[in-house]
């Protein structure tokens, strides 16, 4: 489907396109549809629909080469392709309604998909409408609550496009590897009996629920004096740190030792957001472990479960679908400014800052494409 926009669209789409009753298609009204010929491509078919004043849009079945001919014959009329992203830009929308758009082109799942669209095309108008309503009776706790509210979805907003970071760690040979894999549904990192088998990070991308997830595998943890395996646990280490959840994982089949203790300490000096997987619980328990998500990464035991307990942790709550949220970083600043200027009652700052939300705005840079 190509679109074509401005106040040109019908004389550009009349040089390109023949209705099959010869009627122009400057008398087209809103919402018709009218089919016809391309005019450039002999025999090729299409439907052409106004869905507004100056939009009118091309439907194609032809395969990629009646699509580039049509573009180019628009371009020869002067209605040169644009890249959405620039597309989006000229769109004359308030700046919460353009970053869900925006982030919309980025979205890896349906859901979060489904959630930005929300966002663009509900949440955000609505509540601009409510909050404009709210400012201009001079409501300003109430303004002020408003606020916060959308302000405490930041870090959920965050991870609609930036995967959360869940890291796998323990000691040498519990299984890390094996539950990356599992976790993954395919063979992604190296798994070996002997000990000490992965030495540099492994990263991957999945999903949990819709949301978008990097697992990471870890050295295991061990003191050594090896300087390969040395680095690939200093990388560990800081991979834990920087994690929203370390998977803490034990082999279950063995007895519980002291080792496992000072691993556990040593994960918990790194990060406070730390599950205890108790994995290998398919073959006989050791003992002495404490409580926890017990897994079977060879059989898969456990694993739905596991990632449930994972993303409760990481998500303790979900927004509503009308809930808007703080997409992105100039928004969530621009959200706070407002915040600011509305708890000290500046109402100068207010009336500075209030038309940068809710009016259209055109941005001074461009995005990348
Ligand atoms: N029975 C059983 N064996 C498992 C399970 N998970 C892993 N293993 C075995 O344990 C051994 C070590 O597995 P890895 O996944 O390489 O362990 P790791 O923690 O990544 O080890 P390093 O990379 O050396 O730190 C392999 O022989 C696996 O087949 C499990 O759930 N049950
Ligand atoms: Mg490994």
């Amino acid at each position: 489907m190509v679109r074509i926009e401005g106040p040109r669209a019908a004389a550009v789409v009349e040089q390109v396109f023949r209705h099959v009753g010869r009627v122009p298609v400057a008398r087209m009204r809103q919402d018709g549809v009218y089919f016809g010929h391309l005019l450039q491509v002999p025999g090729e078919e299409v439907v052409v629909c106004r869905p507004g004043p100056q939009t009118l849009e091309i439907h194609c079945h032809g395969g990629p080469q009646v699509v580039q001919a049509l573009l180019e014959a628009l371009a020869a009329q002067g209605a040169p392709p644009a890249p959405w992203s620039v597309w989006l830009e000229q769109k004359p929308e308030p700046l919460p309604v353009r970053t869900a758009l925006y982030l919309l082109g980025q979205a890896a799942t349906e859901k979060v998909a489904r959630l930005l669209w929300h966002q663009a095309h509900l949440a955000w108008p609505r509540w601009l409408e409510q909050a404009g309503a709210v400012l201009r009776r001079g409501e300003l706790a109430e303004l002020e609550c408003l606020l916060r509210e959308v302000l405490g979805w930041e870090d959920f907003a965050r991870h609609l496009i930036e995967p959360y970071q869940v890291v796998l760690a323990g000691r040498p040979n519990v299984g890390k590897s094996t539950l990356l894999n599992a976790l993954l549904g395919f063979q992604r990192a190296v798994v070996h009996p002997a000990a000490g088998t992965t030495r540099d990070l492994v990263q991957q991308t999945t999903a949990w629920d819709g949301l978008p997830i990097r697992l990471s595998d870890t050295a295991g943890y061990r003191a050594t004096d090896e300087p390969l395996e040395r680095e690939g646990i200093r990388l560990a280490a800081r991979c834990w740190a920087e994690a929203n959840l370390v998977l803490a994982v034990l082999d279950r089949s063995r007895p519980w030792e002291e080792e496992d203790a000072r691993f556990l300490r040593a994960v918990g000096q790194h990060n406070s957001q730390v599950l205890v997987v108790l994995n290998k619980c398919d073959l006989p328990p050791g003992g002495g472990h404490p409580p926890a998500v017990e897994v079977s990464a060879l059989t898969g035991h456990g694993l739905q479960r596991l990632q449930q307990e994972a993303l409760a942790r990481l998500v303790p709550r979900w927004p509503k679908l009308q809930q808007p949220l703080p997409l992105d970083a100039p928004l969530g600043q621009l959200l706070r400014q407002l915040l600011r200027a509305v708890t000290q009652r500046d109402t100068t700052a207010i009336a500075r800052l209030w038309p940068q939300l809710a009016e259209p705005q055109q941005p001074e840079e461009k995005r990348p494409e």
